[in-house]
């Protein structure tokens, strides 16, 4: 039999593959196209418009780097909107935190979470068994434009590329909302693509000047993602007070005794410092 090779096409003459055990399921909905495989190197993993997502290998990586950094700044946060992340992975990295009270999570597309609960329980299981978590299968756009101001202490954009479904997510209308929503001491992380090819840091560049114009905070910190194109990764952590170095309460953190296997208090440090091109591409 003919080997069966999954591909992300990350320039006109560069892609990444990985060998398919088995290709388990496939549909596409009215938003995108959803794919499931089984492989060797990266176990389970799932694409959405043939873009990668989430491998069961590495995506505590991106999981962990989503939610820990902005909750060792702020550990009080309560009330938590999630955009996107529809496989469940951030949700269940930020319902670790018993101070949590309440999580919106807003998917576009609910055959995401429905195929993801059947194929990746790995990621998906906060669905099934934390009453902390609502759901709202909503453009995530829409749900910021009409939810009430201070309602969220923390915002986690867990989006796709800006092409597709996802676009909105990456506009100033959106950032400037999310603003809104959050309390004074606010924080919002999203998913800031790659440095590193051309097209992706252009986009990286454009978020960047569309979020500083929203609040007075505006870093981003970088990340090693091993399935996502060229492995260098970023997400934007933008607030209206706190520092994500200054503000940085290492000891707290460490005290509430989470096991992480990427995230730790001297790499949070270590991530907001940049390499010289990513610095001046900003
Ligand atoms: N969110 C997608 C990150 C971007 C991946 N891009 C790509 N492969 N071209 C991941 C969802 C994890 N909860």
């Amino acid at each position: 039999m003919r080997d069966l090779w999954y591909s992300e096409k990350y320039e006109e003459d560069v892609k990444f593959s990985v060998k398919v055990t088995q290709h388990l399921y496939s549909e596409k909905t009215p938003f995108q196209q959803i794919d499931f495989f089984d492989s060797k190197t990266f176990g389970r993993f799932f694409t959405l418009d043939g873009f990668m997502m989430v491998t069961e290998k590495d995506e505590f990586i991106y999981h962990e780097m989503i939610t820990h950094v902005a909750m060792a700044v702020n550990p009080e946060v309560k009330r938590v909107l999630i955009i996107g992340g529809g496989d469940g992975g951030t949700a269940r990295e930020i319902l670790r935190y018993k101070t949590i009270k309440k999580v919106d999570l807003v998917e576009i597309d609910e055959r995401v979470v429905r195929l993801c609960q059947q194929y990746l329980p790995l990621t998906a299981a906060p669905f099934d068994h934390d009453n902390r978590l609502v759901l709202h299968f909503q453009d995530g756009l829409d749900f910021v434009q009409t939810a009430k101001n201070n309602s969220y202490d923390l915002i986690l954009v867990d989006s796709t590329d800006p092409i597709g479904p996802g676009e909105g997510l990456f506009t100033y209308d959106f950032y400037h909302h999310c603003e809104r929503l959050l309390s004074n001491v606010g924080i919002l992380i999203n998913q800031h693509e790659s440095p590193y090819y051309e097209s992706d840091a252009y986009e990286m560049k454009r978020s960047h000047a569309k979020i500083k114009a929203s609040f007075p905070i505006a870093k981003v910190y970088q990340f090693h993602m091993p399935t996502y194109p060229s492995g260098h990764w970023l997400f934007g952590f933008a607030s209206k007070k706190y520092d994500p170095i200054k503000d940085l309460k290492s000891d707290k953190w460490e005290s509430l005794g989470l096991y992480t296997k990427y995230y730790n208090t001297k790499l949070h440090q270590g991530a907001f410092m940049l390499p010289t091109y990513v610095k001046e591409g900003l």
